[in-house]
């Protein structure tokens, strides 16, 4: 990862961080743990152009896990759809930036969410569509691993093999915690990439903080064509800020002023 790819990657995190302490907002380690997943697909993988949001063929990006808002507009501020200050009304009266993407979102946020086991559905109908019309877009949905208790997550999973849609991919942000606890002792998601795999998709497994790796697997070509994709990123709740790593107490904690200090230095913004 160049030293340009770390620094963006720094302030997004820095910026989550300083938001979440200053509009009193939750669910920063829900954040803070699909940051390199949305880097890395606005970033380098997905066919967008920031300053015209509605461009026609774009590709989509479908967020399940909406409680995780915060992370997906700071990366679109850092991509250039409007300047990356404007995140930090997230939560305040009148603010497009919601807590969970609402009916009338920032430029770039394609669908409403926070309520869990929509996203996936959503961009299995919308792959469906863009096949049925020839459009030349991409389907991405990232979804949590508590997100994946819904059922309809498992109708979508068999609807998109059945009809060919190599034009949709699914990353699972596996980072093994959900709002209550362990994902394994609430409902057992492993063996995972077998379970898609059995679904008919076609599968890689990745660590989900290496935008290199990453990339490799969402830019890799078709091994077999006329399948969706499947992509389960290994992650970390709270990964990155080494206090909340794995620590489930933050997906509600608000961070302090001191631990945002804290945390502007381990990322190396400030001496
Ligand atoms: C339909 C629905 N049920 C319950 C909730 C409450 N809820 C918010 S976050 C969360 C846990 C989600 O876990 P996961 O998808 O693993 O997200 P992460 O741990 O990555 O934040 C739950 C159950 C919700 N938002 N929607």
């Amino acid at each position: 990862m160049s030293a340009d790819v770390a620094e963006t990657i720094a302030k997004i995190r820095q910026q989550l961080v300083a938001v979440s302490n200053q509009n009193k907002v939750p669910h920063l380690a829900c954040s803070l743990s699909s940051v390199e997943i949305l880097y890395t697909l606005y970033f380098k993988v997905m066919n967008i152009r920031p300053d015209e949001p509605d461009w026609a063929p774009r590709d989509r990006f479908l967020l399940g896990k909406g409680h995780a808002a915060a992370v997906l507009y700071s990366v679109l501020g850092y991509r250039g759809y409007y300047p990356p200050e404007q995140t930090m009304t997230l939560g305040q009266n009148d603010s497009a930036f919601e807590e969970h993407p609402g009916k009338h979102p920032p430029a770039g946020v394609e669908n409403i969410s926070g309520s869990l086991g929509h996203a996936l559905g959503l961009a299995t109908g919308m792959a469906k569509a863009a096949k049925i019309t020839a459009s030349p877009a991409h389907f991405y949905a990232l979804v949590g691993d508590g997100e994946l208790n819904e059922g309809t997550n498992w109708e979508a999973a068999m609807f998109a093999p059945a009809h060919q849609l190599d034009n949709l991919t699914v990353i699972v942000d596996f980072n093994k915690l959900q709002g209550t606890g362990r994902s394994c002792d609430i409902m057992q998601l492993e063996d995972m990439e077998a379970k898609w795999k059995a679904f008919g998709w076609q599968t890689a497994r990745v660590n989900g903080h290496d935008v290199d790796a990453l990339y490799h697997v969402l830019k890799s070509d078709y091994i077999e064509a006329g399948k969706p994709r499947a992509i389960i990123a290994d992650t970390v709740k709270g990964g990155g800020v080494s206090f909340m790593e794995d620590d489930n107490n933050w997906h509600y904690r608000i961070p302090t002023e001191e631990e945002v200090e804290s945390v502007a230095k381990e990322l190396g913004l400030v001496n």
